[in-house]
């Protein structure tokens, strides 16, 4: 075995463990958000008017109704709930706690996720991405008289909406998104276990149809500002439950599944639902899940403050049913916790920004590492294949690369080194003398966009064949040609099992044509579990290392260093 250490270690950069502002990409402000509706964009701001308008005609014609013999008689007849005996009492103390985690964790999610949403601020319900095709966006028409990246059409958000704010800080956002979520689901399946156990249950599960007139009525007295006598300690009214149900058994299920099926791993590895519920459906619906969420919060606490602030607090956060101050005093305490988190989670991060990405790599790691090991499989057709495909990420600027594009890559050449038996470098004409391997498939970028491409190349694992890693190589390193966004060489790490995995390959085709200099010629990756900044475009040579602590930041790829992601990116 020789050892041969690939000279392009040295032109890797060490990086920062915390985000330096003045290095970070500048910001860039979007609009307010707009729904397109045919070919007009309208401000979602006009939903302010026309929602206090609304709500004053909807006021103004239930008390009108209310006046009505027929409207007096179906609200007799349903007077808003269904008393049903029931085996359950109060808000016991489990229930209490669950819903203060819910809350707290509710508005880090929501907010990781609106960060998320800014790195790629439009949604789609077709799975293209084609500009102009979004119903829903933040940002300006895609200039295109020049080329327009997926990270030039980033944009800032303020730091107290976000997390952090800045503009393309997806990686750590998503830490902070995963990991309450993951304590989310926790605490939620808690919860389930616990209402069924304690007979709870039957609070939020209506069990009779007639939960929909008993609603409705609700809702006349309620929009007519007479309120129904709040019971909650007994029961809740119809209009309660069905929403409490909605929100509980309906949307939060959604969430985590239009949520799991964004990544990658999981899409491409189930088949025809992975077709029909594509990344930019599960995006979309994604979204409006959480708008749900909003709107839900919104409402419910518009209700607990004006429906009898002390009672509903002393029945939420004390578990007792008098007219004391208990828990108005306990609820004081948990929103000044929750201030608090609001308060320091940007500061925080920007500050500990290595800290966040290790402490979200500890608490999803393991989730990732279980989904990086599925299968991913071939399901996409040449019906499928985008029209348009985002590009990105920093391109090649040497004298050396723009020789070798002068020469049409005639005098390229790969170099494979590290612990192999058989370390070579391959002309370019020998790779594409091998087996040229054809795939059809959807590349998923961290920032949210997607796009189906055939591509055309050398099987990886040919190359596995021809070089012969020795039983210590671990990983693949790939170097390009492009420096990173922030200086030194982009670089990413793989496992070596996905680079035997059939859909591996160095791409030199894109839609039966030569790959552009634009999409990573002359070779790009294609691993088709991973997210898309590991398909590691303008490759310069591959080695292969037992560990990638010693290389750049350590992280095992550029992006990985600079811009706190993961080196495991299935979802
Ligand atoms: N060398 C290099 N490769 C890169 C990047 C980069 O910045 N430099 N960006 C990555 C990212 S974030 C994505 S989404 C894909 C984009 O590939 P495309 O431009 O062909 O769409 O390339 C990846 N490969
Ligand atoms: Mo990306």
């Amino acid at each position: 075995m020789t050892d041969l250490t690939e000279p392009l270690e040295a032109q890797l950069a060490h990086a920062d463990d915390r985000i330096r502002l003045n290095h970070w990409i500048p910001q860039q402000w979007g609009v307010v958000p707009r729904l397109r509706i045919g070919q007009r964009w309208f401000n979602l701001m006009w939903l302010i008017p026309i929602g206090i308008t609304l709500l004053m005609l909807g006021i103004a014609t239930a008390q009108e109704l209310m006046q009505l013999s027929a409207v007096k008689s179906f609200l007799r007849r349903y007077p808003g709930q269904i008393a049903e005996p029931i085996s359950y009492s109060g808000f016991p103390l489990w229930l209490r706690l669950e819903h203060f985690f819910n809350l707290f964790l509710m508005f880090l999610i929501i907010r990781a996720g609106i960060q998320i949403l800014a790195d790629h601020p439009r949604l789609y319900w077709n799975r293209d991405c084609t500009p102009g095709t979004e119903w829903f966006r933040f940002q300006r028409d895609v200039p295109m008289h020049r080329i327009w990246t997926a990270k030039d059409d980033s944009v800032t958000l303020p730091g107290w909406l976000g997390i952090p704010g800045l503009r393309h800080s997806i990686g750590l956002a998503r830490w902070w998104h995963f990991s309450c979520a993951l304590l989310w689901v926790l605490n939620g399946a808690a919860f389930y276990a616990m209402l069924f156990v304690t007979g709870q249950w039957q609070r939020v599960v209506p069990h009779s149809l007639a939960v929909f007139p008993n609603s409705l009525s609700v809702a006349l007295e309620y929009l007519s500002l007479r309120f129904p006598a709040n019971e909650a300690w007994i029961r809740y009214n119809s209009l309660q439950q069905l929403t409490y149900f909605i929100t509980v058994f309906v949307a939060a299920p959604l969430a985590i599944i239009t949520g799991l099926m964004q990544g990658p791993a999981i899409s491409n590895s189930v088949g025809r639902v992975g077709r029909i519920l594509h990344r930019q459906a599960a995006r979309s619906i994604h979204f409006l899940v959480a708008c749900w969420f909003v709107f839900f919060i919104f409402v419910h606490v518009t209700l607990i403050f004006i429906t009898g602030l002390r009672q509903n607090l002393n029945n939420m956060f004390a578990g007792v049913n008098d007219d004391g101050y208990r828990g108005f005093i306990i609820f004081a305490i948990a929103m000044i916790i929750v201030a608090i988190t609001w308060v320091f989670a940007t500061p925080l991060t920007i500050r500990y920004a290595r800290l966040v990405q290790r402490t979200g790599r500890f608490m999803v790691g393991w989730l990732k590492g279980v989904s990086e090991r599925m299968n991913p499989s071939l399901e996409l057709t040449e019906a499928d294949i985008s029209p348009f495909f985002w590009p990105n990420g920093t391109m090649p600027n040497s004298a050396e690369f723009e020789a070798l594009v002068h020469d049409h890559f005639n005098n390229y050449k790969l170099r494979v080194s590290g612990l192999v038996s058989n370390p070579r470098t391959f002309s370019f004409d020998e790779l594409k003398a091998m087996p040229k391997q054809e795939q059809i498939t959807a590349h998923f970028c961290i920032q949210g966009w997607s796009g189906v491409a055939k591509w055309g190349g050398v099987p990886m694992g040919r190359i596995l064949d021809l070089v012969k890693p020795t039983a210590s190589a671990r990983y693949a390193v790939f170097y390009s040609f492009a420096e990173g966004s922030d200086g030194g060489r982009y670089y990413d790490v793989h496992e070596l099992r996905n680079m035997r995995h059939h859909l591996t390959i160095l791409a030199y085709e894109m839609n039966g044509a030569p790959v552009s200099v634009l999409h990573g010629a002359p070779l790009r990756l294609r691993c088709e579990n991973e997210l898309g900044f590991k398909q590691v475009k303008w490759i310069e040579a591959i080695e292969f290392v037992a560990d990638f602590r010693q290389l750049g930041g350590g992280q095992g790829g550029y992006n990985e260093d600079h811009e706190f992601y993961g080196y495991r990116m299935p979802i």
